[in-house]
């Protein structure tokens, strides 16, 4: 297994350009028929291969999404200590908190190239082509109770538009709560979801404690964007917008190691930077808008976001009022 990487990553590394048999060769320490082997093994997992008669092997891109890629890459301290991708699953979120169960989950990244039931906020759904985008969560096990919510919320949409940025160059704008817009439309969204979770005990024991545990899921439209006859608004995709297919493991690696950074800074208590690096990449301060909240609609202009108690509205009546992510919803 540890060869079939090599060879992999020595293909990812020529970014869709060829790799001669005998530099191959060089790279794992075996012969020609063994690479054979290994890229049939290679190709049984779902990567697009194409050995050239002149140019040796190839890898197209986008590749299928592959965690020993993504790990080797990844400068994370706690956030992708150990990265799972998954061909379909119900919920990435789902499969996190499952796997909360286990003792040394912390950091935890899964990723699936299709979801069943992929969800979004307040029993919304979460659509994405089978393939093409990320579909992620990562898991942080927080016995210390120092992540809140509503600092997560935004500082995963923030690393999602960095991480962008950061792999292509593209400036991606963030709408309260949990929005990531290029060229005014939905590029990703992020649920964060938290819940008490037990250990599970070894043989009949006692049940152990239970951790808080938080999931943060994160849905990239990378390559493809649902339908508009899908959608209450239009989505767009990060290839529609630069006109060409856009590989994803660079792309998974920046948005972790963002998150990684914002993550660790929460844990601290330091928000100011989060709050101005937010700020910097939302258009939303001195916006009028409407605010659906528990049932109940605000309407007002915004005076801040706060990575604690959410959105500070001016309202039109009365005193002004913080509104936190979690059951708000921007209203038309
Ligand atoms: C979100 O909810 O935007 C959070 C989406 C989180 C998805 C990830 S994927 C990995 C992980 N596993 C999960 O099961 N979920 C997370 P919300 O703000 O409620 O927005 C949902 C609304 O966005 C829907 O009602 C649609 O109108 C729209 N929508 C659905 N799929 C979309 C897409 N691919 N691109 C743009 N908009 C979409």
């Amino acid at each position: 297994m540890k060869r079939a990487q090599k060879i992999l990553e020595l293909l990812y590394s020529r970014r869709g350009q060829g790799v001669s048999f005998s530099e191959l060769s060089r790279a794992s320490g075996l012969d020609v028929a063994r690479i054979h082997a290994m890229l049939d093994d290679l190709i049984r997992t779902g990567q697009r291969l194409e050995i050239l008669p002149t140019h040796g092997v190839l890898l197209h891109w986008p590749i299928r999404l592959d965690a020993h890629l993504i790990e080797v890459g990844l400068k994370t301290r706690r956030v992708g200590r150990h990265v799972i991708c998954f061909d379909e699953v119900g919920s990435t979120n789902d499969v996190a908190f499952d796997s909360a169960r286990q003792s040394r989950s912390d950091g935890l990244v899964i990723l699936a190239e299709s979801q069943r039931k992929g969800r979004g906020r307040l029993g919304r759904k979460w659509i994405s082509p089978p393939g093409c985008n990320i579909l992620m969560s990562v898991l942080l096990v927080d016995e210390q109770n120092t992540l809140a919510h509503e600092a997560l919320t935004i500082a995963a949409g923030l690393a999602v538009a960095e991480g962008i940025d950061i792999a292509c160059g593209v400036d991606c704008r963030l709408k309260w709560p949990n929005d990531v817009l290029l060229d005014a439309s939905k590029l990703s969204g992020v649920l964060v979801e938290i819940k008490n979770v037990p250990l599970s005990s070894p043989g009949r024991g006692p049940i152990r404690k239970s951790r808080r545990c938080v999931v943060i899921g994160i849905g990239v439209n990378v390559n493809a964007a649902p339908p508009g006859s899908e959608l209450t608004s239009p989505a767009v995709s990060l290839a529609g917008h630069v006109g060409t297919d856009v590989e994803r493991v660079e792309v998974v690696r920046e948005i972790l190691d963002r998150l990684d950074y914002w993550i660790d800074c929460i844990s601290r208590g330091e928000l100011a930077a989060l709050h101005d690096a937010w700020m910097a990449r939302s258009d939303m301060i001195g916006r009028r808008i409407s605010i659906r909240c528990e049932g109940i609609r605000y309407t007002g202009r915004v005076l801040d976001i706060s990575p604690l108690e959410g959105l500070l509205l001016c309202r039109d009546e009365g005193p002004p009022v913080h509104l936190p992510a979690r059951g708000s919803s921007l209203a038309d």
